[in-house]
């Protein structure tokens, strides 16, 4: 198997003003994350990509087109997590046969399931493919949390490699990272990516590396090397573009901050709002200040 560490985008997709993906632009989003960027890896359809927004069909276009485009040129994860799981194992099965390295999938949210339901949820989505899993645990955006032994329960299946960790709860990662040294943890909130590091994270995945990704990848590798107040002084710089995009909206934002960069990111599907035009001069200068 593929080493799959290392930082990656959560995809960001531009949609049109019907929602629908706009092509050549995601082809420019991609090509900006390998050529700018410069990350590891694309982690698609999760939060960022404004999955939860989209129908099947629109789910598959996305798989298979960003796997035309980036062919083997960086590694692919694909997120297939779904209230339908039946949708979610059509997803697991087609990005498996498209080639992506490997699945994730969202703790399933909104009704209350037991743990029990969670692990036949993962089971379910796992035996339908001979691909690996990586569990997506963001505990602010789906209302679940999992315990230590809950996450070694599921970790006990070898297919399962990981975690994508979106949470602040260092001391659950602390104890998770010396308690399953084998498997892999991704950091997913890009204004701790150095308290992650340092706690021993195999990589990242974020939204914010679409736009931030050099950045990043030097933030990480100097808090591996143990430089931590240089690590910190770029962990700043980062923030400060990180807060200011979370001010303006989130994924908007973002995808602003790209089209100042001559990418035609699109908007986002609603019912998230589009970008408020009149803060335009703060992207520019936001992309100016910090060099994006
Ligand atoms: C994804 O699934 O798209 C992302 O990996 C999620 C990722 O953890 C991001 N979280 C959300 O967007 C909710 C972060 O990159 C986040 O955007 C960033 O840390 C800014 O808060």
């Amino acid at each position: 198997m593929k080493d799959l560490k290392g930082l990656y985008s959560a995809l960001l997709i531009p949609f049109d003003e019907n929602g629908e993906v706009k092509e050549e632009g995601l082809r420019q989003v991609i090509e900006h994350n390998i050529n700018v960027s410069k990350i590891d890896g694309l982690y698609v359809n999760g939060s960022s990509g404004e999955n939860f927004l989209l129908n099947t069909a629109q789910k598959k276009q996305i798989f298979k087109f960003v796997k035309e485009v980036v062919g083997d040129r960086v590694k692919l994860i694909a997120q297939v997590g779904s209230l339908d799981l039946n949708e979610a194992v059509e997803l697991a099965k087609y990005a498996t046969e498209l080639g992506y390295d490997s699945l994730s999938a969202v703790t399933p949210f909104y009704y209350p399931l037991s743990f029990n339901e969670i692990k036949h949820y993962y089971k379910t989505i796992i035996d339908a493919t001979d691909n690996s899993m990586i569990l997506y645990y963001i505990p602010f955006l789906t209302g679940v949390k999992i315990s230590l032994d809950q996450f070694a329960e599921l970790l006990e299946d070898e297919k399962v490699i990981g975690v994508k960790y979106t949470a602040a709860d260092f001391y659950q990662l602390e104890r998770f990272r010396k308690r399953f040294p084998n498997k892999l943890i991704w950091s997913g909130f890009d204004e701790m990516l150095v308290q992650a590091a340092i706690t021993g994270v195999d990589g990242a995945i974020g939204s914010t590396y679409n736009v931030n990704g050099q950045r990043s990848q030097e933030i990480f590798r100097l808090a591996k090397e143990g430089k931590v107040a240089e690590a910190y002084e770029l962990q700043h710089e980062a923030n400060d573009v990180i807060e200011k995009v979370l001010e303006l909206g989130l994924y908007q934002t973002l995808k602003e901050i790209l089209k100042v960069k001559g990418i035609d990111a699109g908007t986002c599907k609603k019912p998230m709002k589009s970008f408020d035009p009149a803060k335009l001069a703060e992207v520019e200068k936001l992309v100016k200040d910090y060099n994006l």
